[in-house]
């Protein structure tokens, strides 16, 4: 078995054990702020993936938001980079509309992403060079767009922010009309099977984008920060990720002519990891 095979059996595992106890009552905890949760499922789901690779490959390293792998800070050998649920508000709220995310990274090159839609048993993936899928499906590359004829995704509680709000505006006006998922991953796979033409977000960390990107990309979607710059998979960062066109668009027309706030606003937050 390789280890791409080895990871789509075991985010279908994982996945399959999160809809066996969704009947159960949640255990649920806040993080940074009141709004931004964790559940006793996301740990759960996390520490049941990390086992699988640990037992199956111990020389490997993993990276997962609930606290595995701190320490690991190059992409040496192989690196697994874990969401266990991506989308936890939805989780909680909803049910549906969350997903398991993983990016695996061979030796510093991009090696295989999943996105798994759990509810809608749905797996976008891809190994690098060899093109993305939605279950069996391959995905088309995707054509360019105008801002005019695109539809973006954007989370509106950017549009509530001081100045963060005047560089927003104007491309949510542009565009022909505007979504928020509440979910990265699937707002990266969104844009693949061209679902959505762009997704933006100011603050992801590599969890929330590994797997996504690797699976965008596939589809010559750009994925990028919002000064256009090449993402760091160990680095959080802001993110623009468009078919190629549309990307050229928004970070030429729009974003850059905050670029002198867009770089002091990425100084203050993301000194860290
Ligand atoms: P999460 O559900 O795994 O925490 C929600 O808008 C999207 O942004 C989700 O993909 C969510 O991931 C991600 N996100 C990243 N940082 C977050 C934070 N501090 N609070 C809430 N969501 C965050
Ligand atoms: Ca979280
Ligand atoms: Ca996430
Ligand atoms: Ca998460």
């Amino acid at each position: 078995m390789t280890i791409y095979e080895f990871a789509e059996q075991i985010i279908y595992e994982a996945g399959q054990n999160i809809k066996n106890k969704l009947a159960l009552e949640l255990t649920i905890e806040t993080k940074s702020n009141p709004n931004d949760l964790v559940t006793n499922m996301d740990k759960e789901t996390e520490q049941l993936l990390v086992e699988r690779i640990n037992q199956a490959y111990p020389d490997h390293h993993i990276i997962g938001e609930e606290g595995h792998g701190k320490e690991v800070d190059t992409l040496d050998g192989v690196v697994w980079i874990i969401d266990p649920i991506d989308g936890t508000l939805n989780f909680v709220h909803q049910q549906q509309n969350f997903a398991i995310s993983i990016g695996i990274f061979k030796d510093g090159e991009k090696y295989a992403g999943l996105v798994y839609d759990v509810m809608n048993d749905n797996l976008y993936h891809a190994i690098a060079g060899e093109g993305a899928y939605l279950n069996d499906m391959k995905l088309g590359a995707l054509a360019d767009t105008t801002l005019k004829r695109s539809i973006i995704s954007l989370n509106p509680n950017w549009l509530t922010k001081d100045w963060i709000k005047d560089v927003y505006t104007p491309i949510v006006k542009d565009a022909r009309s505007a979504r928020s998922y509440g979910s990265a991953a699937l707002d990266f796979v969104f844009v693949a099977a061209g679902i959505v033409d762009s997704y933006m977000t100011l603050r992801l960390h590599p969890w929330d984008f590994a797997g996504g990107m690797i699976i965008a990309e596939e589809t010559g979607a750009v994925v990028s920060n919002q000064m256009g710059e090449t993402l760091h998979p160990l680095q959080s960062n802001s993110i623009i990720v468009a078919n190629q066109q549309l990307h050229r668009e928004i970070v030429s027309g729009y974003l850059s002519r905050y670029e002198k706030e867009l770089t002091e606003l990425h100084q203050g937050m993301f000194s860290s990891r």
